[in-house]
């Protein structure tokens, strides 16, 4: 495509860094799975260790939404307070974070390894929590924060030239799911199949996802997703403001009646990252919504009845919730990349973005 000028070689066949690495990300994840397994010692005797009393989970930007994904797989699987906050709110505010007589685990989530405010947290964790312990999942080995943990999960298969983040966030979350998941062993070795799951998804739903970001019907789009994935809704929504400059949001599900609902036209697209314990009540959500005019892409691992959605991506996993959370990830990520292309833009130099956030 003419309009993309490319500074690294684009791999051939195709017209961005983005797309290439959107749809060839399983790769990444079965790096993920690799790096964890080859550390589960570790991972298992800090689970285990009893050497804290809560977790913080931060990052920025779109690892801030994963440390929304990653903190209450943590609370829910280990039995222990975690807490998902902006870096900035932990580095300027901590006292309204962190409780008096806390022993925490800093659990710290960058791709760069780089972020002022992620690295700045952890600076002045190990200042103020001397002899507390420092997890961070990244993509880059000889990072700061990988030099400020004790514990560094690194995904270098995660790496990207696309400045939104999309393989690295979604293999990123599967080293942090596949960490938790460590707690109770059998959990672990299921999400070995999620690789091929993901390339098997990417194969059967591509097209779907370049018809939903082409079609220029949709002017606004809202993500909905509860407990484990309302941190990922939040992303997707992420993705498409950062790719496409589009008016979008993300609501925690049952949230969306009470007011921005009022929204919702005949040129909306509720995407919906279905659970599997709150399925009924965010079916209800979506009948109600379609009544409105609006149109319903629903993301499940088992099909919904035709009267809740207008187009359907089924995982078919048979993974629970706390293992299959990134096979939401490559359609609504295809979404705003087919809507930034439909815009004539070029996600692969996003509009004021940079890769990392170094500050002053
Ligand atoms: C954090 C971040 C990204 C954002 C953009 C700028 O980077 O804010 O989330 O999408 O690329 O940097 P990192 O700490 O995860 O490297």
């Amino acid at each position: 495509m003419s309009d993309i000028e490319a500074t690294v070689t684009l791999p051939v066949g195709y017209e961005t860094h983005t797309l290439y690495e959107i749809l060839t990300q399983p790769v990444a994840w079965r790096a993920a799975l690799a790096e964890v397994e080859a550390k589960q010692d570790l991972i298992k005797a800090l689970w285990s260790s009893g050497r804290f009393s809560e977790i913080l989970v931060t990052g920025c930007g779109s690892t801030h939404y994963l440390s929304q994904a990653v903190a209450p797989l943590l609370q829910q699987q280990l039995g222990i307070r975690a807490r998902p906050m902006p870096a900035s709110e932990l580095l300027l505010f901590p006292e309204t974070v962190i409780a008096p007589d806390s022993r925490p685990l800093l659990f710290t989530i960058s791709r760069s390894g780089h972020t002022t405010e992620t690295v700045r947290v952890a600076e002045a964790f190990k200042r103020k929590y001397a002899g507390q312990e420092i997890v961070t999942v990244g993509c880059y080995p000889e990072s700061e924060l990988v030099a400020l943990s004790h514990l560094a999960l690194v995904v270098a298969a995660g790496q990207e030239q696309s400045v939104v983040q999309t393989r690295s966030f979604s293999a990123m979350l599967v080293a942090s799911q596949a960490a938790v998941a460590l707690a109770h062993e059998s959990q672990f070795e299921v999400m070995q199949t999620l690789p091929v799951l993901g390339e098997q998804l990417i194969a059967t739903y591509h097209k779907l996802a370049q018809q939903l970001g082409q079609d220029k019907q949709f002017e606004r789009f809202y993500f909905l997703g509860s407990g484990l994935q309302y941190g990922l809704a939040s992303e997707a929504n992420l993705k498409m403001k950062e790719m496409s400059l589009s008016i979008s949001e993300a609501f925690h599900f049952m949230e969306f009646r009470h007011g921005p609902m009022s929204m919702v036209n005949e040129h909306t697209l509720i995407v919906a990252l279905l659970s599997d314990r709150a399925r009924d009540y965010e079916l209800a959500v979506l009948r109600e919504m379609r009544a409105l005019g609006a149109r319903i892409l629903v993301l499940a691992d088992q099909p919904v009845p035709e009267n809740a959605s207008d187009y359907q991506v089924i995982f078919n996993s048979g993974l629970p919730e706390t293992q299959h959370g990134v096979l939401y990830l490559p359609v609504m990520q295809l979404l705003g990349y087919y809507r930034a292309r439909a815009n004539g833009q070029n996600p692969d130099q996003p509009h004021n973005l940079t890769a990392v956030i170094v500050l002053e």
